[in-house]
């Protein structure tokens, strides 16, 4: 370790849970509210850095709960980091990489919150250190997700007319495939031709009932298809992939950098939707995209539906990222009633800022934690 060097003195995690502005329906869970576990690593300079770590419905998306991460930083994650350098993000992650399998949601939490404490120590914004950012500004959609037709169109005619998105994606996979269809069917005739059109299946159709509901969307005017079969058939994604015009996403089977250069190889999905949980953290995001790029597979940006802090160390690598030809969907603070920080994220006009402040640009409400978090 250099001399003077900062190091980790203390980390302190939070379960915090904010309410939903409406239920969200996925084809495995309903959400009412969304948890996080924040995660606040205080350096021997008092300088703090602020991680998210955050999934859908407990344990129906992922495969680590809130309440397991909490204990697995405080129990593993913690002992491994205290004492060590801050500044070095890379031999960090190495070293919880070594010693902890797994647990991608934990390990992005705990690098965004790294980089959140370099950027301020060295006055600099997260891009930045990530190499720099193409943009500003990124393209937003919103997800249609009520689980009613009519009032789906309805959410969608309004944000059209406050001008804050004009993309949007739909979630099906709840019910019979003839009946999802047919919503989705009506939302885009009711949009029209102008309005971009993703529709989310969250694996829930096997490849033969994929073949004719695929058919049925392109034939509707949808513009992209995210993860239609179950996330460990990456023959059949690319199957699909090669059979249909209409480019075909894959969000869950495009987990790690090894998933993205497996699906790479066989060129089984169009587009990758990249998150920061999934991967384990904003480099890893940065190695699939080089992947991705190698192949010629379109990225797009996506969520795990975290809040603002999760948001914006997203928000942060994926405005380093060349190939982002899908835009994103980094709309997950909207979704809720209250949010943790001081100064919300800016969206208007179909797109986010990012914050040029140092860090990822985030002022914690810790009143709004302690009014929020679990005891
Ligand atoms: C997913 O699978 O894409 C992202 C947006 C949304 O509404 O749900 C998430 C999860
Ligand atoms: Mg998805």
């Amino acid at each position: 370790m250099k001399q003077n060097e900062p190091i980790i003195k203390r980390v302190e995690t939070y379960i915090v849970d904010l309410p939903t502005i409406r239920p969200h329906l996925l084809s495995m869970a309903v959400m009412r509210k969304q948890t996080m576990v924040i995660v606040r690593i205080v350096c021997s300079d008092d300088i703090e850095g602020i991680g998210e770590a955050t999934t859908i419905g407990g344990l129906t998306y992922g495969d680590e709960s809130p309440e397991g991460m909490k204990l697995t930083i405080d129990q593993y994650v913690t002992p491994l980091i205290t004492g060590k350098s801050a500044n070095n993000i890379n031999a960090l992650m190495y070293i919880l990489n070594k010693n902890i399998q797994g647990n991608h949601f934990v390990k992005s939490a705990i690098e965004s919150a790294l980089f959140d404490a370099k950027g301020i120590r060295y006055n600099v914004p997260v891009y930045d250190l990530l190499g720099g950012a193409i943009t500003t500004k990124l393209p937003v959609l919103w997800t249609l997700a009520s689980g009613d037709t009519g009032k789906d169109i309805a959410e969608a005619h309004d944000l059209i007319a406050s001008k804050r998105h004009d993309t949007f994606k739909l979630k099906i996979g709840r019910n019979d495939p003839q009946e999802d269809i047919a919503h989705v069917a009506a939302i885009k005739k009711a949009v029209g031709a102008d309005i971009k059109i993703t529709v989310d299946i969250n694996q829930a159709w096997t490849e033969s009932i994929a073949k004719r509901g695929i058919q049925k969307l392109q034939d509707a005017g949808i513009d992209l298809i995210e993860q239609p079969i179950v996330k460990t058939n990456f023959e059949g994604l690319a199957r699909l992939t090669q059979y249909f015009e209409v480019p075909i996403m894959a969000d869950e089977a495009a987990g790690t950098v090894s998933d993205a250069f497996k699906l790479a190889k066989t060129y089984a999905a169009s587009v990758f939707a990249l998150k920061i949980s999934k991967s384990g953290g904003l480099t890893n995001i940065q190695r699939q995209a080089a992947i991705a790029q190698g192949a010629g597979i379109s990225l797009y940006g996506g969520t795990m539906l975290e809040g603002t802090i999760g948001t914006l160390a997203s928000a942060h690598v994926f405005a380093s990222l060349s190939n982002l030809d899908w835009g994103t969907e980094l709309f997950g603070p909207l979704l809720l009633t209250e949010d943790i920080v001081k100064n919300p994220i800016v969206y208007a006009n179909g797109v986010m800022e990012i914050p040029q402040a140092p860090g990822l640009g985030l002022e914690m409400d810790w009143n709004q934690v302690e009014k929020f978090k679990r005891n």
